[in-house]
């Protein structure tokens, strides 16, 4: 057995005694109340799901096991003359809590070198896609057709015990992953490089070996490295995470969670919002001739953004009340590399002028820059202009996180998700019951 799935087993036992012991002794107990603009409004805050893999407050962002992003990086073993840890790194502190040592990190690293090598009818599947398809339906399909990879569902048709779901899921999750930069990059030398893949360098961590496969120099590793780490996790009710432990708990695979989350990640409300940025920064460029707005201009670019009714995209969020801390790495490492990018000076004008606008407004609950203000610009410095393609990044990343997530799942028998829906007609009898009792007093609610 490997160190990691050593260690995990380990943590497993461990926890599940106090899984047991909530479920058996304390399974009535009230944890949050549901209203009806939460029943209406995507359950907006509403405490019904559990992760000990990463938690999100408001204020402080995001916790990988307890650590600040920041702590994560700084703690983290990196790669001889790395600014940023090893990928597999995280994977070993997400599923372990525990912060691994040089030597276990490198035994990772070997784990997903080894299973890095893609079948052939991927590429196949790839291939077969018309050249104007997008990136992300590629990236879908390309996860989805490797289903047939796995052990999880080879396992349970000759048929195991629950208790042992977890191990064939952590297999297949390490296969997955270790090919995921293999599948992206060929989809991008698919669609923007005549199909001239480059071959993948199996001496390298997979930051690096993504960096090498995209054809871009340093420091476009710890680029690769500080994207898949920040994208990772971001507790479980986001859209991407929760559709990956909701069709996982179906008992379907990793590949066939992890295609449905790509599809959840590539709407515009979620992971596709860095390409957003990116399409109107260039209408910006365009307009302003390749200039820097003064701050005048940019006032008047963004309130006509949201005049015509669009939203500021790169800013707001369901939970964060504060900026968020994947903005401010991203925004630190352009500051060391790319302090003279003109994107770079639009992003950071724009975090000058968008929160006192989004306040003045007072629509957004939070008007502070989230993740995908800064990603895109990053990217595109490096070359990759073609914007469409940044979701795949983030998936890349995300998929990190919940497969990790799905393996818990699995090893501590979460059941079947299952929640209730009533109609319109026993909501309205629920509100009327509610306001006759409280003598006809009527919330402050917004309309919808
Ligand atoms: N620009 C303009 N208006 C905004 C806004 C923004 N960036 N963020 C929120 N609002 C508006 C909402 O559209 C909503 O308007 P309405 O009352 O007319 O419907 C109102 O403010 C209240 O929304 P909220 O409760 O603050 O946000 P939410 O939880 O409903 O939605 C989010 C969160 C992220 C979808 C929203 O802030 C948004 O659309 N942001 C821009 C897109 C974006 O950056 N998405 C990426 C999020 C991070 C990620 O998942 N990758």
């Amino acid at each position: 057995m490997s160190v990691l799935k050593e260690r995990l087993n380990q943590k497993i036992e461990e926890h599940r005694p106090r899984t047991r012991k909530l479920m058996q002794d304390y399974c009535d107990v009230v944890v949050d109340k549901v209203t009806v603009a939460q029943v209406i409004g995507g359950m907006r805050g509403l405490k019904s799901l559990v992760t000990d893999i990463s938690y999100l407050d408001p204020l402080e962002g995001i916790r990988y096991r307890g650590y600040a992003l920041p702590e994560v990086i700084q703690k983290l073993p990196k790669p001889p003359g790395a600014e940023m840890p090893y990928v597999e790194g995280l994977y070993f502190l997400l599923l372990t809590g525990d912060i691994p040592t040089e030597s276990e990190v490198t035994e990772v690293v070997d784990e997903f070198r080894k299973r890095r090598i893609l079948p052939r009818y991927v590429y196949e599947v790839i291939d077969a896609f018309p050249s104007f398809s997008p990136p992300m339906a590629i990236f879908s399909a390309a996860i989805l057709t490797m289903q047939r990879e796995s052990f999880f569902a080879k396992k349970y048709q000759g048929g195991i015990s629950k208790s042992d779901y977890w191990d064939s899921t952590f297999e297949d999750s390490l296969n997955l992953l270790a090919k995921l930069p293999e599948v992206a990059s060929y989809i991008y030398a698919k669609l923007y490089r005549d199909g001239k893949r480059i071959q993948s360098n199996p001496n390298l961590d997979m930051g690096a070996n993504f960096a090498h496969m995209m054809g871009i120099p340093k420091p476009y590793d710890d680029v690769s490295r500080l994207n898949f780490i920040i994208h990772a996790d971001h507790e479980s009710g986001n859209v991407s995470a929760h559709t990956g432990h909701l069709v996982a708990s179906t008992l379907s695979d990793i590949y066939l969670s992890v295609s449905a989350m790509i599809n959840g990640l590539a709407g515009p409300l979620h992971g596709l919002a860095n390409q957003e940025v990116l399409r109107w920064l260039q209408d910006l460029v365009e307009k302003m001739d390749g200039q820097v707005p003064t701050e005048g201009e940019m006032k008047q670019f963004v309130w006509d953004t949201l005049n015509s009714g669009q939203v500021i995209p790169g800013y707001g969020h369901a939970v964060l009340r504060k900026t968020d801390p994947r903005y401010t790495l991203q925004r630190e490492f352009c500051q060391t590399h790319m302090k003279d990018d003109l994107l770079f000076q639009y992003t950071d004008l724009l975090y000058k002028v968008v929160p006192p606008i989004l306040k003045e407004q007072g629509k957004a609950k939070n008007p502070w820059p989230n993740v995908d203000a800064q990603s895109g610009i990053i990217h595109w410095h490096y070359g990759i202009t073609e914007y469409e393609f940044y979701t795949v990044l983030f998936g890349i990343g995300r998929s990190i996180g919940i497969t990790a997530n799905i393996i818990w799942d699995r090893a501590l028998g979460y059941p079947l998700e299952r929640p209730k829906s009533v109609t319109t007609e026993m909501l309205e009898k629920i509100a009327l019951k509610a306001s006759e009792a409280s003598g006809g007093k009527k919330g402050k609610c917004k309309e919808l």
